[in-house]
């Protein structure tokens, strides 16, 4: 057997240190990857290099005749999607993706501006194309390839696996559940690299594609009929009462319920909620339903009343879809809608799904000042984001519907010392213990933003609506939350730790006559209450939450992991728990809710699987087909 030899595979080894190097050039200069570690900055170089050793080593499969002109073609293809990214780049400031390269307005917006964004230096991202090829021509010795064995090419491919499976190691190390959460783009470049990332993204879209292919309209008169059965009549009260105002949605970040009012070392963790539950309708029984879409799914939840996904992130799996989403129905009532967070507006792929949602305006991080001084943990801090937000929200014509995201109570809860205006716990959890903190700081920034809602005139024609995300400790700080708890946190206890508070504030109305609910509620049940509340009939909207003033309102949760909540049962992991013991119980008991549990999710997902809205336009296919026959 003949020696493996370098010189055997010379050529190849230049093109892909070629590219490699280019694409690391292109990171530097072309994109704004941010970079944190010494780590974070070794995976960004070595990233383009599994899949390049990958597709330049399928060269060994080509017939020697055609190898150079396949290394060409792949170097063309390589250097043309390098170039593209980063001509979009320049527009978009984000990553390339499947969809928003078919959706048309995207790309009428880059076809007409093409020639503006093209640089005459983005031709030096074929230079190394020209070096192949000048080789190729005039150097076809050093171009020839032999023939590996097929022991060396076992070798080289469980080299180039080795290689990607490092690369993806060091990742998942650095930003856990990356591919499962997929969290944002530029995270994605920059733990997996540009072309794995284009991989990916394009077996996202496959798959949504094949199964969106396969459902059709006749999949939608089910649910149409379950979803026309458990509606529920709103209260003739409160229908309507908030008719004409601005929405002023916050999202508390990471709040969960049992923090109000609750004390750390004798002083209140939330003094501005507590105070303004006082003036408000407060529901201590509200669980949020989110999955790995975190705040994404909140506002997926938010806005449709649709579950999110089980798996992934709905905002990055499915913002092709059709929706029919509150902002788009509230726009047929003269309202204006935006969301304002001061984070990457591709964070969670924000920027397409609003566009999908029917948003008017996003005020992302661009839209605000951001430095040294007045940022902490995750970004800009709350209290100077609500400050900066006030300006927006006085740009934007009335009625308004506009989404606050706040974000420094976000794990790892960091925090200024000069913002910390209550004690750390101590416990084996660093986390719980900065979490008070964090709270505390965020109620403050909470309560600056209602006084200058007030100074500004904007609070008595506005309904407040707050909400907590999702939860904030998970279940690996159970231990520090026994100690703070004072009780052993049983699954039970788990389930009723995903309450989060939900507040409304209704001027005139809920300061005169402040309510606290008990009914189990969740946050599904948020478009329908905000619809009614704004007085828009929601009869033929599709919509799996009800109304929480409702009196038909059934007290009725389901989390997203099937667990779900009546109002004497808890069931979850298999088993049936007695709220009043909080002890395990009859299965029989829950019973009678399993079915309804599992069918929404199911039915949910049907939908945002199938892209079943597509199919409906605010009338039911019974109707549409009676419609038909006259
Ligand atoms: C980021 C913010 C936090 O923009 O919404 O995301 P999370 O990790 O809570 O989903
Ligand atoms: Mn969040």
């Amino acid at each position: 057997m003949r020696k493996f030899s370098f010189s055997k595979i010379k050529f190849l080894a230049l093109t892909t240190v070629l590219l490699w190097i280019k694409t690391y050039i292109v990171y530097k200069t072309s994109f704004d990857i941010k970079i944190e570690s010494p780590m974070q900055e070794f995976i960004l170089f070595i990233n383009p290099l599994s899949f390049l050793l990958l597709v330049f080593g399928l060269a060994f499969f080509i017939k020697e005749k055609r190898r150079n002109a396949y290394i060409l073609t792949v170097s063309i293809i390589t250097s043309f999607i390098l170039f593209a990214n980063v001509v979009f780049y320049r527009f978009f400031n984000d990553f390339i993706t499947i969809p928003v390269l078919f959706q048309t307005s995207n790309m009428g917006d880059l076809g007409s501006s093409f020639t503006e964004l093209f640089k005459f230096t983005d031709l030096l991202l074929f230079v190394d194309v020209a070096v192949i090829l000048a080789i190729v021509l005039l150097k076809p010795n050093f171009a020839s390839i032999e023939s590996f064995t097929k022991k060396e090419r076992r070798t080289y491919f469980i080299t180039v696996a080795a290689v990607f499976f490092f690369n993806l190691g060091l990742a998942e190390a650095e930003r856990p559940q990356l591919l499962t959460r997929t969290f944002d783009r530029e995270m994605l470049v920059k733990n997996i690299g540009t072309y794995n990332y284009h991989i990916y993204d394009i077996v996202l879209q496959s798959k949504s594609s094949a199964q969106r292919a396969m459902a059709d309209s006749s999949s939608f008169i089910e649910i149409e009929n379950y979803l026309k059965a458990n509606q529920k009549k709103p209260n003739e009260e409160l229908f309507g009462l908030a008719q004409g105002k601005n929405v002023i949605v916050i999202s508390l970040e990471s709040t969960q319920s049992f923090v109000i009012n609750e004390k750390i070392d004798g002083q209140e963790i939330t003094p501005f909620l507590n105070d303004f539950i006082k003036d408000s309708y407060y529901f201590d029984n509200f669980y949020h339903q989110t999955g790995q879409g975190k705040t994404s799914d909140s506002e997926f939840l938010l806005d449709n009343s649709l579950y999110p996904i089980g798996r992934g992130a709905v905002f990055f799996t499915h913002s092709g879809n059709e929706f029919t989403a509150t902002p788009e129905i509230i726009k047929d009532y003269g309202y204006y809608s935006s969301v304002l967070h001061a984070n990457d507006k591709s964070f969670w792929n924000r920027d397409i799904m609003y566009g999908a949602l029917g948003y008017d305006r996003f005020f992302e991080i661009n839209d605000y000042v951001v430095n040294e001084e007045n940022s902490v943990g995750w970004g800009l801090k709350d209290l100077d984001f609500f400050e900066q937000s006030i300006a927006h929200l006085k740009s934007q014509p009335q009625p308004f519907y506009s989404k606050f995201i706040t974000l420094t109570n976000h794990f790892p809860f960091e925090l200024d010392p000069e913002d910390k205006m209550v004690n750390e716990f101590t416990s084996n959890s660093r986390t719980l213990n900065r979490y008070f903190p964090t709270v505390r700081y965020q109620d403050e920034a909470v309560k600056h933003f209602i006084t200058r809602l007030k100074e500004e005139g904007l609070y008595d024609n506005s309904i407040i609506i707050m909400y907590g995300d999702h939860y904030g400790i998970s279940e690996n700080h159970n231990v520090a939350m026994e100690q703070f708890l004072g009780r052993e946190v049983t699954p039970f206890e788990s389930v009723q730790l995903q309450r989060v508070p939900f507040i409304i504030h209704i001027p005139g109305v809920t300061d005169k006559d402040p309510q606290t609910y008990s009914k189990v509620s969740g946050q599904i049940d948020l478009k329908p209450t905000i619809l009614h509340l704004l007085g828009i009939d929601t009869k033929e909207d599709v919509h799996f939450g009800s109304d929480v003033f409702s009196k038909q309102k059934l007290s009725f949760a389901v989390l997203r992991d099937g667990s779900f909540i009546t109002e004497n049962y808890v069931y979850t992991k298999n088993t049936c728990y007695d709220k009043s013991t909080g002890e395990p119980t009859k299965e029989a008991y829950c019973e009678p809710f399993m079915k309804k549990a599992k069918q929404e999710l199911e039915y949910s997902d049907q939908i945002v699987y199938g892209d079943l809205l597509r199919f409906y336009n605010g009338k039911s296919y019974q109707d549409q087909s009676q419609n038909l026959k006259q």
